[in-house]
């Protein structure tokens, strides 16, 4: 192939997306709970040992082009969009102003709003730190995202504690620390209920966020289980109105089943928001786009939240690769991850209504009928053939994922 001069590379992009075909129309991706965050589509490709590859873009930017896609719900965090300077002042109104008129000339809406805790200087030693003006500091932000999160018209608040925790040991005291996080939560509840009643709204819904590794090196709350225990702690003033945001990823980075995760966080009432993204088993937080390591996994995800009625919202916090410009975010990146996620829904589907599945399904719980008493080896010479159905139940779902119940041929 003759090399492809920097002024035809979009081109070729675009030509060879349109041959992926497969695409669904923005008024199709529309119609689910999909929620597209500032901070995802804005992220240049920094990390540690990365320089940024991509330039910087503002809200208006990714509104516009979420708009385009067909995503039709936005989040963000507090200082994604206000510097830090202007937090709670005249500056941070101005902006919020500017994002209720991009969000409204695009027919977005925004779903939810998160306070980040980790990245400024201030939160050094988190947000639950031993200084009292450092807590006091948190509760102002917390409180002040709820107050954004009712201007911008959103349902649900988002809380990542990552660096609620440390690297070395000695100093924290897991069970004060704990207590101060939960000052913070209970302030943010209270002052939800008072703007929500002030501005006849519900109040919103405090999903906390797990990730097992990062930022701190030993982490407080690292999983959604861990977060369920804090709810149910006795520390919190509101605790039915906090629940839980897993993402898939930090479930599956401790080596845990996100299935498992999300199915003991809809027992227990909590699973309120759902970040979807990709990657592997312990490993650093790679946020990948869903479903691009792990179709299978996700096809049964999706079959567990279909069957018990979860419908969102899905929020897209993976981060864009290094290898995508700017451009490639809103040609590729977006787009594709979107229609991933409504292929691998609409399968688990097909999963639910499959007559093979269903009557496999059935029979197992049906079991023998061969009346076997307390003889174990009776009952278990009773189901024996019957358990062969998992294996074939799993055949079946990689099937479907591939397409294999229609047939395929190969000319060998
Ligand atoms: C991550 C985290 C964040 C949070 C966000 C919301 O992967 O780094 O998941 O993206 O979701 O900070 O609080
Ligand atoms: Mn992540
Ligand atoms: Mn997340």
């Amino acid at each position: 192939m003759k090399p492809v001069p920097p002024n035809q590379q979009q081109a070729l992009v675009e030509r060879l997306m349109t041959a992926c075909g497969g695409a669904y129309r923005p008024e199709t991706r529309r119609k689910y709970f999909i929620t597209g965050p500032q901070w995802a589509a804005a992220y240049q490709g920094q990390a540690l040992f990365h320089a940024p590859t991509r330039c910087p873009i503002g809200f208006e930017d990714v509104i516009r082009e979420y708009a385009k896609i067909g995503i039709g719900y936005w989040c963000t965090h507090d200082s994604d969009v206000i510097p830090a300077d202007q937090m709670g002042k005249d500056g941070q109104r101005e902006i919020v102003a500017r994002i209720q008129k991009s969000l409204a000339d695009h027919g977005l809406k925004c779903s939810m709003v998160t306070t980040e805790t980790f990245f400024h200087e201030v939160f050094a030693a988190g947000p639950a730190a031993e200084a009292a003006d450092v807590r006091d500091y948190a509760a102002f932000r917390v409180r002040n995202t709820v107050d954004i999160g009712h201007e911008l018209g959103a349902q649900f608040a988002v809380y990542w504690p990552g660096s609620l925790g440390y690297y070395t040991q000695g100093a924290i005291e897991e069970t004060q620390t704990l207590r101060w996080y939960a000052d913070a939560l209970n302030a943010a509840c209270e002052r939800d209920i008072e703007v929500a009643k002030k501005k006849g709204r519900p109040t919103l819904k405090h999903c906390l966020e797990a990730k097992p590794f990062e930022p701190q090196a030993e982490i407080l709350l690292p999983t959604s289980d861990a977060m369920l225990g804090f709810i149910a702690s006795g520390l919190l003033t509101h605790p039915e109105m906090v629940g839980l945001n897993p993402e898939y990823l930090h479930e599956l980075m401790w080596g845990g089943a996100p299935r498992a995760a999300l199915a003991r966080a809809l027992l227990a009432g909590k699973l309120w928001h759902f970040d979807i993204n990709d990657g592997y088993r312990l490993k650093h937080d790679v946020d990948i786009g869903v479903g691009l390591v792990n179709p299978l996994d996700w096809l049964n995800v999706l079959v567990l939240l279909r069957s018990h009625g979860f419908n969102g919202p899905f929020n897209l916090d993976f981060k864009p690769p290094r290898t995508t410009s700017n451009h490639g975010v809103f040609a590729v990146s977006f787009p594709t991850a979107v229609d991933r996620f409504i292929t691998l829904w609409e399968m688990a589907g097909e999963v639910m209504e499959d007559a093979i599945l269903r009557e496999a399904t059935e029979a197992l719980k049906a079991g023998s009928g061969v009346p076997a008493g307390a003889d174990a080896h009776a009952i278990a010479e009773a189901n024996k053939e019957l358990l062969t159905l998992h294996e074939l139940i799993a055949h079946r779902l990689v099937q479907i994922l591939l397409g294999l119940h229609r047939g395929r041929s190969y000319a060998v």
